[in-house]
């Protein structure tokens, strides 16, 4: 028996990843960019041994169905040959918010299960690993500020997370204001693939990424938040704009999202600095300077729906 753990943070992307060239390999159509942030992580152990078949249990309880078939396969990339796994993985978010994320997850899971394979894997080995979980999970390898390259080569080994500031170099505050749960409608990955292949909006995204990733890059180097805020929101609305097109057309946006995204813009009307973005859920969240945060938290709190509000620092990477 031989067995290992690791620890991985959650990351929100600045830069959206929307898209993929190739969903097998989990290759995007475009590079994307994002912080780690310290609040949100995920711890797992994996144990090979000879048992007769993969376990996972998730937060206590035992996962079957397609949960369990995904980690499998995801294991059979570094399993030593015949053994099987022993996977114990926990989330620690403040409370049972459905914040769990497939970023922290896949990444954790590539780092345990490679170490308990006995594989000594580089930090950008890794990341590859992880993207094949869950695309987003290749920027969680790393701490601070990472981009994920959208990379050339078909079998994708130039598209992987590359750290491009660390944890210390600027202490921002991304705020999660964490909205009523709904039933999510549509995956990501089914999401994507009908952005992809129907919304007349998707040529308009990919046609504005690299400038934005460039003005990203430029806003984070100089920490600039005004700049760096403008380029995020752009890319999430326009994210989500491009959903809308789609056919059959679908949203993550909610009522409660809406009223979050007029009371962020009322608030920096009104003076407090601050800038939104939202990924494929309801969930609404606040990048600011750290001495903004607490107007940020009282603001987000008095929200209709609100069921809590996180404050998030920039995270390390895998430990
Ligand atoms: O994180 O189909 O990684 O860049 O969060 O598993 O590769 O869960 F806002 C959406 C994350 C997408 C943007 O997608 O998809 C981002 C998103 P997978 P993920």
């Amino acid at each position: 028996m031989s067995s290992a753990s690791a620890r991985a943070h959650a990351n929100i992307a600045l830069v959206k990843y929307w898209g993929k060239r190739d969903e097998a390999l989990f290759l995007p159509t475009n590079g994307s960019l994002s912080l780690t942030l310290d609040g949100l992580y995920t711890t797992t152990t994996v144990t090979y041994g000879d048992g007769a078949a993969d376990r996972l249990v998730l937060d206590g309880v035992e996962q079957g169905g397609d949960a369990l078939a995904k980690v499998s396969r995801f294991l059979d990339r570094v399993r030593p040959d015949g053994l099987r796994a022993f996977v114990e993985s926990e989330n620690h978010v403040p409370t049972a918010a459905g914040l769990a994320s497939s970023a922290s997850a896949f990444a954790a899971l590539a780092v345990a299960a490679s170490r308990a394979a006995g594989l000594a894997l580089t930090p950008d080995e890794l990341s590859r690993l992880a993207r094949q979980g869950s695309g987003s999970a290749c920027r969680s390898i790393y701490g601070g500020f990472v981009e994920w390259r959208r990379g050339e080569r078909a079998d994708g080994a130039d598209s992987h997370g590359v750290p491009i500031a660390p944890q210390a170099h600027w202490d921002v505050r991304m705020l999660v204001a964490v909205l009523v749960k709904a039933p999510k409608a549509v995956s990501s990955r089914e999401g994507m693939r009908r952005t992809v292949q129907t919304s007349p909006f998707y040529p308009g995204w990919l046609a504005s990424v690299d400038s934005d990733l460039a003005a990203a890059r430029a806003a984070i180097a100089t920490r600039d938040l005004d700049a760096l805020g403008t380029v995020m929101e752009a890319s999430a609305l326009k994210m989500h704009a491009t959903m809308l097109a789609a056919q059959p057309p679908f949203t993550y946006l909610r009522p409660a999202s809406l009223a979050a995204i007029q009371a962020v813009w009322d608030a920096r009307a009104a003076g407090l600095n601050g800038y939104l973005t939202m990924d494929a859920g309801p969930n609404v969240k606040v990048l600011c300077a750290a001495a903004d945060a607490p107007a940020w938290q009282a603001c987000l709190a008095a929200l209709p729906d609100v069921v809590e509000v996180l404050c998030c620092g920039p995270g390390p990477g895998v430990a």
